[in-house]
């Protein structure tokens, strides 16, 4: 009985073993060498087939050609571990605070996605997203007396399935604006006496 033989050269290194062990070898390079995203889109396998035959053994050789398509397995990931922006209280809705921006490794249609606020802290609604740009602006008025600083959770998720999505923390200060006049608390109506320094005179 005559075995035949092949030779798989897919790392310049050429290997020679029997049929099974050409499967098994095709399916270790599919479970560990072939990522579409590190650019390995083609891998290309020499078989051959080589008979017992005396005193010359006849063969045969075949390329078999393997294309590695895309799949969706990549999230897209913010090009930033956090961002930090500042605005001023007062500003009009729809004043832009930043943009934040997320890559995806996969290739067309897999690299599409869409930003979206997922949760705010205070949770008041102050902030909208650009689904496509990125852009960070405000959806009210801030105000610096009330909040100080927003913490804001913004994702972006793949808008092929499945839906891959990877967050992001966002950090907003408010500035200043003179807005509160000053208040006269002390004297006022009604009241018989003025504080002066740290002595208080009593009015007659
Ligand atoms: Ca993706
Ligand atoms: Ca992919
Ligand atoms: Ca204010």
């Amino acid at each position: 009985m005559h075995e035949a033989l092949c030779a798989v050269d897919s790392t310049k290194t050429e290997t020679k073993t029997n049929i099974n062990s050409l499967l098994q070898t095709v399916n270790l390079l599919y479970s560990y060498h072939l990522n579409y995203n590190f650019h390995v889109w083609q891998i290309e396998v020499c078989i051959a087939a080589v008979d017992g035959g005396h005193p010359t053994p006849l063969s045969s050789t075949v390329t078999v050609t393997l294309n590695i398509v895309d799949v969706n397995d990549s999230p897209p990931r913010f090009t930033q571990s956090s961002y930090t922006f500042g605005t001023y209280e007062n500003q009009p809705r729809d004043t832009e605070i930043g943009r934040l921006v997320a890559v995806d490794a996969d290739s067309p249609p897999h690299d599409r996605f869409i930003y979206s606020v997922v949760a705010e802290k205070p949770p008041i609604g102050a902030f909208v997203i650009g689904r496509r740009s990125g852009q960070l602006a405000t959806a009210r008025e801030l105000d610096r007396e009330l909040t100080r600083v927003h913490h804001i959770l913004v994702a972006a998720t793949d808008v092929a399935s499945p839906q891959l999505s990877s967050t992001v923390n966002v950090t907003v200060f408010v500035a200043d604006r003179n807005d509160n006049a000053p208040v006269v608390s002390f004297p006022r109506p009604g009241n018989d006496s003025v504080e002066v320094s740290n002595y208080v005179m009593t009015l007659i």
